[in-house]
């Protein structure tokens, strides 16, 4: 049985208060908060181990790179890709795509080319995108969506010619919640050769991932949204792309060998981490995700999916309630309007309560737009969230909309 108050213990920060109201941290989607195994990892680690990694023939520099390694390893097995090679380390899923954008646009972009990414993504899975396409001159095409917010498909088939370079798009939507059918995405743009780039950072803490059933060509995802720390993420790529892909940044670590003449690069995955990693947090990163396996992913869903289910139940009782993204594929994100009450007043105004939610336009303005809307509230629920605190939310917006 899974036992979310034994779970709570493990986050000291979640038994403290705000305005001398107990915390009730709704704001997953944009940080999640971290197991004391996690901070206890790196506090260890800069105590008692602390030396950079692979470059040292003394005893702390190889126990620090022995950990490095390992957590390579940890991330592989989490998002089971065939080989440590194609775990590329990275400060997080913007960096990630950055990374792709760059080196994949240098390697095979040219004018009039094109690049699809959909209609609800991220800034980070669309900008990095963007500035691709203004230096070489290609175009950025749109998959479309739905009032209830899900992706056309039909019109994805449209998109998909001989001039396009790359499909991006992302497995969960931070504002609907929607869970993309990116497999079928996949197979779609495979039927055409077309590489696909998976956006992870909202998928990977609440369901299995898995590479080899999603067969996309790149994922991508952040170390803070699923309990590691932050600065640290992944971008994971097919080995033969990879090889095929020039490295983003160059300096330190992805070298072979420099002269003034010419420089040769490393072999994967160093040929895309240049300089010094951000080693503690790698370790971390993986103290978090073993912390997620022990929990077991299957039973994380199952209470995420109780407490998104209670809460939609909850949450569309209150008067002039508008839940925003009804996709029949729902992940633990929940956004929504009340009346003509302002999203950010709103949120102002359950921060007095101790509720932290998120409001605005989510990093997502493109869909906001297509929304006809400025902004949402969002609540983003996680494995330690109780019904219990679904109830101070749903008592907290009545007494708001009473207020106005
Ligand atoms: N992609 C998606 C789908 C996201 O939700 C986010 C962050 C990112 C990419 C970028 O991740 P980063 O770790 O590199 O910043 N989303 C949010 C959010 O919804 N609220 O704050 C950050």
């Amino acid at each position: 049985m899974y036992n979310v108050n034994k779970v709570r213990a493990d986050f000291p920060i979640l038994s403290r208060e705000v305005y001398g109201k107990p915390l009730v941290y709704l704001d997953n989607g944009a940080t999640t908060q971290k197991p004391r195994q996690v901070v206890e990892a790196m506090v260890d680690e800069y105590y008692n181990v602390n030396a950079n990694v692979h470059r040292g023939v003394h005893f702390l520099s190889q126990q620090a790179t022995d950990l490095h390694e390992a957590s390579r390893e940890v991330v592989r097995a989490f998002i089971h890709a065939r080989s440590t090679n194609e775990i590329i380390f990275t400060r997080g899923t913007t960096e990630s795509i950055n990374l792709l954008a760059f080196s994949l646009g240098e390697a095979m972009v040219k004018e009039g080319d094109e690049v699809v990414v959909s209609a609800m993504e991220h800034h980070s899975n669309i900008v990095p995108w963007q500035m691709m396409c203004e230096r070489k001159g290609a175009l950025l095409r749109v998959i479309p969506m739905t009032d209830e917010g899900e992706l056309q498909l039909d019109a994805l088939e449209e998109l998909l010619t001989e001039r396009t370079r790359i499909v991006c798009c992302t497995q969960v939507s931070n504002v609907l919640g929607t869970v993309n059918p990116v497999k079928e995405i996949v197979r779609m743009a495979h039927d055409k050769g077309i590489p696909v780039l998976v956006d992870g950072a909202q998928s990977v803490p609440h369901m299995q991932v898995d590479m080899q059933d999603l067969d996309c060509d790149f994922f991508a995802f952040s170390g803070h949204k699923v309990y590691g720390p932050t600065g640290v993420g992944v971008l994971y790529g097919k080995e033969a792309w990879l090889e095929k892909l020039p490295p983003y940044q160059g300096g330190g670590e992805m070298i072979k060998n420099v002269t003034f003449q010419k420089t040769t690069y490393n072999a994967l995955p160093y040929k895309f981490e240049a300089g010094t990693p951000d080693y503690v947090a790698t370790h971390a990163l993986a103290k978090a995700l073993n912390y997620v396996n022990d929990l077991g992913m299957e039973n994380i869903e199952a209470h995420e999916r109780e407490l998104t289910l209670y809460a939609l139940e909850q949450l569309q009782r209150i008067e002039g309630m508008r839940i925003i993204g009804r996709a029949r594929q729902h992940d633990a994100v929940i956004s929504f309007l009340v009346g003509d009450i302002h999203h950010l007043d709103m949120g102002t105004l359950l921060d007095r309560l101790g509720i932290a939610v998120r409001t605005g336009h989510h990093c997502a303005e493109p869909l906001m737009r297509r929304l006809g809307i400025e902004g949402t509230v969002r609540a983003s629920f996680s494995l330690y969230n109780t019904k219990e605190e679904v109830d101070v939310l749903v008592d907290g917006i009545e007494r708001i909309r009473k207020m106005f």
